[in-house]
């Protein structure tokens, strides 16, 4: 069914409703709560720009594919969704870095260090951060999948001063051990096991 079809049979729908209405209160509650429903479905469907979700595919050391990272601009920040498989159980740091270089050659340390977005330290834990790019750690099983959604606070997709498109991209990087959320100026979360460039032309 197409948005505008779909809307016109909740229009229909609650326009029943409503001529029910005039019979009895509870009528008349169910007439606004078909139409709250039905506005929600629209708003859903609208599309986000094409220049505001980009994916990423995210590479190891051996220069394999371990999946896809999504990021999705919102109102509230960027939703970055993985799909990763092949990763070493356990907690690892995971963090925005400042260009868009994944070379596994140089161990991925291409991709520079911590995306700051703007005049910040490191780390939860420190008065002057977070940096842009940091996260939270991330949990790897013993299947070695890596599939959940964060929420980052501190980058957007729209251009600006914290914009993960900026003139040399940036790159998603997972590290081998853990953030400690307060050392300079990576955490001390050990070497970088997989990478993921991220550019407005992927
Ligand atoms: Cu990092």
């Amino acid at each position: 069914m197409t948005r505008t079809s779909r809307f016109l049979a909740a229009s229909a729908a609650s326009l029943v409703m409503l001529s029910m209405a005039g019979t009895c209160n509870a009528a008349a509650e169910h007439a606004h709560a078909a139409v709250a429903s039905a506005a929600a479905p629209a708003a859903a469907a609208a599309p986000a720009p094409a220049d505001k979700m980009v994916h990423a595919d995210v590479i190891g050391l051996d220069g394999k594919s371990l999946g896809m990272v999504m990021l999705q601009e919102t109102p509230a920040g960027v939703l970055v969704s993985t799909d990763l498989k092949g990763l070493p159980e356990g907690n690892h740091g995971f963090h925005f870095h400042q260009k868009g270089l994944c070379d596994t050659a140089e161990k991925f340390n291409t991709s520079g260090g911590h995306f700051a977005g703007g005049d910040h330290q490191h780390g939860y834990m420190v008065m002057k951060g977070p940096h842009g790019g940091d996260m939270p750690n991330q949990h790897v099983g013993p299947d070695g999948m890596l599939k959940t959604q964060i929420l980052n606070t501190g980058v957007t997709l729209s251009p600006g001063p914290k914009s993960l498109f900026d003139a040399d991209g940036t790159a998603l990087v997972i590290h081998a051990g853990v953030d400690d959320y307060t050392s300079q100026p990576a955490g001390n979360a050990g070497g970088r096991i997989a990478c993921g460039v991220i550019s407005k032309a992927q």
